[in-house]
């Protein structure tokens, strides 16, 4: 039997479903209907954080779909992340209590650090003077313990660089269990990909459509030559193509819609592949970083004064 692309395996023991529904932008208002459309299709991993300001709605859907007896608590794998603005040790379990409560659950099944950048606690918004020095190994040691208290299941990071990832398992005593990062056929990360799986860690893949809507990223990965020539050939729509060009790297992928028929075909990237004459075709993308993390790199303030700082080069 071949391996079950629905699930990836974390170092944890977990099994993590392999798409999950991004929640970022998705307004308020409308983030618990497409929260509740995804569960009712079949979702069962929610990819959210407190800095998408939706926690609160989706815990109230969560609690009604409970209620319904649609799914059970442990049948969702719920993520969540801490802000930059909760990185001393001591605001980490407070950040994870408050989105807790606002989702009305125990335990989140994935605590991630959002960024490697911190910003003074309370700060509200992104500007430079807000930013502050990051102290990783003391932001995660605090991880560990939300670990250790089980309330997070799994513990990870977004937006490290292979360095940060080696130097914060050179200081780890749990390691992290996932590394989310931006992934999508026009930025592979073929170098953070090899050194995660040489160490157990699992890459989960953010803007996986290369986030359409989010039009100051400029991304037209949906309009490749090489997507839109698979779709056509394979009778998909250009996001299946991406999502599934994912699952077949053997990441995870976290596809953020609001709309029903979208929420849907999204999850419609199980029952076929693309085959290996097409699929090498991806290896000949033009690579481009979307999401560059501008607004945590600053001349004066925090931690890092150039793009190329932030990735340590990986840019
Ligand atoms: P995606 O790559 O998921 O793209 C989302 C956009 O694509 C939306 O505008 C959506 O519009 C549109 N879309 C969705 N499905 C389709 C489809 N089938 N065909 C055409 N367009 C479609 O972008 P995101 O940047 O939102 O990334 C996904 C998730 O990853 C986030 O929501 C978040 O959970 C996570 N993330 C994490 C980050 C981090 O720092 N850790 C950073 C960025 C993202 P519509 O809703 O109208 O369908
Ligand atoms: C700054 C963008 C965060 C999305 O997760």
């Amino acid at each position: 039997m071949g391996k079950d692309i629905r699930f990836v395996e974390l170092n944890t023991g977990a099994k993590m479903p392999s798409v999950g529904l991004g929640t970022w932008q998705s307004d308020p208002g409308v983030v618990g209907q497409a929260v509740e459309i995804a569960v009712q299709a079949g979702y069962r991993h929610i990819d959210g954080a407190r800095a998408y300001y939706n926690e609160k709605e989706i815990g109230s859907v969560l609690k009604k779909l409970f209620e319904d007896g649609l799914v059970k608590r442990e049948d969702l794998f719920i993520t969540s992340k801490l802000w930059c603005t909760d990185h001393a040790p001591e605001d980490v379990p407070v950040a994870l209590a408050k989105t807790l409560e606002d989702l009305q659950l125990d335990y989140v099944d994935l605590y991630l650090i959002h960024w490697p950048a911190r910003m003074k606690k309370d700060s509200i918004g992104v500007k430079p003077e807000y930013l502050i020095p990051t102290d990783i190994p003391s932001t995660w040691k605090a991880m560990e313990s939300l670990y250790d208290s089980a309330k997070a299941r799994a513990i990870g990071v977004c937006n490290f660089s292979v360095k940060k990832l080696g130097d914060l398992l050179a200081v780890a005593r749990v390691p992290p269990a996932v590394c989310q990062v931006e992934c999508h056929p026009s930025w592979q990360q073929p170098r953070l990909r090899e050194f995660c799986e040489s160490k157990g860690i699992h890459l989960s893949g953010y803007s996986p459509l290369g986030s359409p809507g989010t039009t100051w990223m400029k991304g037209n990965v949906l309009k490749h030559p090489v997507i839109v020539m698979a779709a056509e050939r394979l009778g998909k729509s250009p996001a299946q193509i991406a999502l599934r060009w994912g699952l077949q790297k053997g990441h995870s992928v976290l596809p953020k819609s609001t709309n029903e028929q979208r929420i849907i075909e999204n999850l419609d990237v199980y029952d076929w592949s693309i085959p290996d004459d097409l699929f090498v075709k991806f290896s000949d993308i033009e690579q481009t970083r979307l999401l560059r993390g501008h607004v945590f790199v600053d001349e004066t303030y925090g931690e890092y004064k150039t793009v190329d700082e932030l990735w340590d080069g990986e840019i």
